[in-house]
């Protein structure tokens, strides 16, 4: 975008007095932020018009975690620097723009991605659009209170969002059995790198019918009225802050539901507008159904043709090509179940179209024992998802092979053309561009700028590792210093800034195994304590993860690890070499500073739990080696980067599926009194347990139902032996070495190739 800075300043001058009565001077932070936002959205406006007519994808999903959008977009409209300049010229400062919260409409991995998939697909020009819902809160914001959790509505849109826009005109009704609501999408435009592209994100907000389809809202009853203009608001009240586990709530179905039909009825009313004939949709169009959240749109779509007068089979082919399902999860308690009474009760319509791909399934003559949609009363929107897409994929290599061998065994048997792998990615443009600018520089200065948009051409650094080093290891201090005075800012404790900065920042979950960190700190605290560990290398571990609020487990957890934090932090003997911190609200803000500034990448799932992972790519390309199991994408990180450059440690899958048989933590236990101690510091009394919880994690890895479900027992001693030895690796060239090893080594995980594989291999667009 080229940039005139008098017209600039003129178009925020002129927002701010007209929608706030103010001026550049005495405009508040916010109001002049939303005047900035403004300025862009109106000088950008005819960039966002083009309709080429190609084929277009659609990302179905219940969550786009975009974090902050100023600096991204400023960025990949080239004008950065333009607006940072045009605004200090009348005094004002674009970095007081941090303050701005992010946009948190996601949980975590699987919301993230889908971002990072918007923004690299219209950095390479791809016609890939995101299709969602406009929460009205997003994930809470987290606290904590005496080392608990406490959970704050995130009132994303207190202050109004510059960067999207009302479409009132492509309003549409989405009914229920026994509710209509209006459906208004909002816009926002996802700019391309650099390259004058702008793709669409269109989140749909749910409102009372009322004038807007006066017939209708005039047939209700007073009481009615009432009671619909209360439940329409409701459906998009709030983002389910749950991560890698279903709740079975009905109104989390109304969510989905609400988005897909009003994302199909706004596609297919555009292709009827058009003169389309719509058994020829995927023509124009396909979808891709970002876990099971958004499955519901099969049923819906089938349901729709056919009131246009097309027959089941017509409608069954069309969805058998326009529908892609990805998989993010192989975890039981993941996979979306739904009561068929309780689907047929609010969308008996769509629960009909469920029953007809059921009997259609049954008509193919196979074993009803491994191929069920609906089986006891229950829906598995997993096999229905499988049945009629077109490809199915995991997010990783490893992932996609549990999902053949085990998961979804019967399926590949019967379609194994399906089942394809596409590794996830990360831009590298928020994830390292925009978030370490220095180190950025560091690397155009040797090989140019290439890598921004194709990230393979990192690899290029490798004969300059040795003489960038000193310039590396002066940007990481510094990226290290802002992150320590930020963390002692907002979390209250020092973090001296030459200590080792080990980190694990992710949801919290069991398989993740944040408890494992946590007892090895312990571990090395009362090593330190009592002598038998000398020299330790000092070393920060930091911690950031919310706790889904119903997941007494994971916030059993934080309280632990809280308390391991005062305990260590201030103890000053062992506080002069080790530190403890656990940030509040992890997000991706804070993964920004966080990210750039870590030495040590924590991904340390039990093997086989964890999908892909994504912060340990994010890691990899900042220049930090991973302390991991072999699971998700480290698999892959280890086959780029050389395994001898990251730290590997447990049991692999294979030995997680035999062990686990005839596991006996108790056993583990006996054996190694230092592992004893630090899981004795649950229940002796060293920290305090009103509530129980710490015993109840106890009892978890002990003596519980399934005891140490994740291996955390198992895992602990070799853990404990790799992360000491990095711990004493750390510092020398060698070390260093590794690092850039790692930044070279991360081409593959590059979301441009990500998208670019999907768009090849399943979406066949962009040819
Ligand atoms: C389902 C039903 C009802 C309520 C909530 C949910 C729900 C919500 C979010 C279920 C799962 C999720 C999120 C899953 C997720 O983030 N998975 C992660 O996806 C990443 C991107 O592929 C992977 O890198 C991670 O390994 C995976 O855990």
């Amino acid at each position: 975008m080229n940039f005139r800075k008098k017209q600039f300043l003129e178009d925020v001058s002129h927002i701010l007095a007209a929608d706030y009565a103010t001026d550049l001077a005495q405009a508040t932070r916010k109001e002049l932020y939303n005047a900035v936002g403004k300025a862009v959205m109106q000088e950008t406006y005819p960039d966002r018009k083009t309709e080429d007519g190609k084929k277009r994808c659609g990302y179905f999903s219940a969550e786009f975690l975009m974090g902050r959008a100023i600096f991204n977009n400023l960025m990949n409209l080239g004008i950065l620097s333009d607006v940072s300049d045009a605004l200090a010229s009348v005094g004002r400062d674009l970095n007081a723009f941090e303050e701005v919260e992010d946009a948190a409409l996601g949980n975590g991995g699987l919301g993230r991605l889908a971002a990072c998939y918007l923004e690299s697909a219209a950095s390479m020009g791809l016609p890939l659009d995101g299709y969602g819902i406009r929460y009205r809160y997003g994930l809470f914001r987290q606290t904590f209170k005496d080392g608990y959790q406490h959970e704050e509505g995130d009132d994303w849109l207190k202050w109004g969002d510059p960067w999207s826009v009302r479409v009132e005109r492509d309003a549409v009704v989405v009914e229920f059995a026994d509710l209509k609501v209006k459906a208004v999408p909002y816009d926002t435009p996802i700019f391309g790198y650099r390259n004058g592209v702008v793709n669409n994100l269109r989140l749909w907000s749910s409102e009372p019918v009322q004038a807007f389809d006066f017939e209708a809202f005039n047939e209700m009853k007073g009481e009615n009225k009432a009671k619909e203009n209360f439940d329409a608001t409701k459906i998009c009240d709030v983002l389910y802050p749950n991560d890698n586990t279903m709740v079975g709530k009905i109104l989390r179905l109304r969510q989905q539901y609400f988005m897909v039909s009003a994302s199909l009825q706004d596609i297919l009313r555009k292709q009827k507008a058009a003169g389309k004939d719509l058994l020829q949709l995927d023509r124009d169009y396909c979808f891709q159904l970002n876990d099971t959240h958004p499955v519901i749109a099969i049923p819906e779509l089938m349901r729709l043709l056919q009131k246009e007068g097309h027959t089941f089979e017509e409608a069954f082919g069309v969805c058998a090509k326009v529908f892609n399902f990805t998989n993010h999860t192989i975890m039981a308690e993941a996979l979306e179940k739904w009561d068929s009474l309780a689907i047929a009760d609010i969308l008996p319509d769509v629960y009909e179209q469920i029953v007809a791909c059921q009997k259609r399934l049954e008509g193919e003559g196979l074993d009803p024992e491994k191929y069920f949609i609906i089986r006891e009363g229950i829906v598995h929107m997993a096999n229905l998802a499988i049945y009629v897409a077109a490809k199915v994929n995991g997010v990783a290599e490893i992932h996609t092979n549990i999902l053949k061998r085990e998961t979804f065994k019967n399926w590949y048997e019967l379609y194994p053309e399906k089942f394809v792998n596409i590794t996830n990615g990360i831009t590298p443009r928020r994830w390292l561009l925009l978030n370490n600018p220095r180190f950025a520089e560091l690397i155009d200065s040797r090989i140019g700028t290439g890598w921004h948009t194709d990230l393979k051409e990192i690899s290029k650094i490798k004969p300059y590792i040795a003489d960038m080093l000193p310039a590396f290891r002066v940007i990481k201090e510094e990226n290290k210093r802002k992150l320590a005075a930020y963390i002692k800012e907002h979390e209250g404790v020092e973090i001296p800034e030459n200590f080792i900065f080990d980190v694990q920042v992710k949801r919290l979950h069991e398989y993740k195994r944040q408890l494992l960190n946590a007892l090895s700190i312990l571990y090395f605290y009362y090593g330190i304590k009592d002598g038998s560990i000398r020299d330790f290398p000092p070393t920060a571990f930091i911690f950031g993860a919310k706790a889904a609020p119903g997941y007494y487990m994971a916030k059993a957890i934080i309280k632990f690890i809280n308390e391991v934090a005062n305990l260590v932090n201030s103890d000053e003997e062992v506080s002069a070499v080790m530190r403890v911190v656990f940030v509040q609200n992890y997000n991706v803000s804070y993964a920004e500073k966080i990210v750039c500034a870590a030495d040590v990448s924590e991904q340390i799932s039990m093997a086989g739990m964890e999908a892909s992972g994504t912060s340990n790519m994010k890691f990899m390309l900042n220049g930090t080696v991973t302390l991991g199991t072999m699971d998700g994408a480290n698999v892959e990180i280890c086959e780029e980067a050389g395994a001898e450059n990251e730290y590997i440690f447990g049991a692999t899958v294979e030995e997680v599926a035999t062990v686990r048989r005839f596991y006996w933590p108790l056993e583990i236990v006996g054996q190694d009194p230092s592992l004893k101690r630090a899981l004795d510091a649950m229940i002796d009394g060293t920290f305090p347990d009103e509530t129980g919880s710490l015993k109840k994690l106890y009892e978890s890895l002990t003596t519980g139902h399934s005891p140490d479900r994740y291996l955390v027992l198992l895992d602990f001693a070799d853990y404990v032996r790799v992360k000491e030895e990095l711990l004493r690796d750390y510092g020398s060239d060698e070390f260093w070495t590794k690092c850039l090893l790692n930044t070279a080594a991360a081409g593959k995980f590059s979301s441009d190739r990500s998208v670019k594989e999907y768009a090849d291999l399943i979406w066949h667009i962009g040819c």
